[in-house]
């Protein structure tokens, strides 16, 4: 059954220049890009888009993080597409994220780790209209 998720190459991965390969890994996959675009977060929408971390002690940190440049965000669409792209860019801390994934092969850090992407059904549909179709 064809999945839809929301992706987002964050600012860090932007100013290193790392969309095409993110984009190209995700095409070479076999996923269906249904939106893609540019913009800066504000300060508004980071804070809908990380509701669940908003309290966190860590939270200006990521939100002065994720508004400080632009980001490109996507709507990918496949099979299975919300897990396996989650395999595909690995587990939050990049240190521990396998070779092979995203933040495995171009990220060191927890915070600033390239990318985002939708965890769960309900948190793609939430992230999409977040970001497109509003
Ligand atoms: P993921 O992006 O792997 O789903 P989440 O949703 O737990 O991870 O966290 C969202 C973002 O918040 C992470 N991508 C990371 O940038 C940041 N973050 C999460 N936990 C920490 C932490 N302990 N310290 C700093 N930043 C964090």
């Amino acid at each position: 059954m064809s999945e839809q998720t929301f992706v987002m190459v964050k600012p860090d991965g932007v100013r290193r220049g790392l969309v095409g390969e993110v984009l190209r890994r995700f095409e070479i996959k076999g996923f269906k890009i249904l939106e893609m675009k540019q913009l800066t977060i504000s300060p508004e929408l980071a804070k809908r888009h990380y509701e669940e971390h908003v309290d966190k002690p860590f939270y200006p940190g990521l939100e002065s993080f994720i508004t400080s440049g632009p980001v490109v965000a996507f709507v990918l669409e496949g099979r299975k597409a919300i897990s396996v792209v989650r395999k595909m860019v690995g587990v939050t801390d990049s240190a521990d994220a396998e070779p092979g994934t995203i933040r495995g092969d171009f990220s060191l850090e927890k915070g600033e780790n390239i990318i985002h992407a939708s965890d769960s059904v309900k948190s793609a549909d939430r992230e999409i209209s977040n970001f497109f179709y509003n």
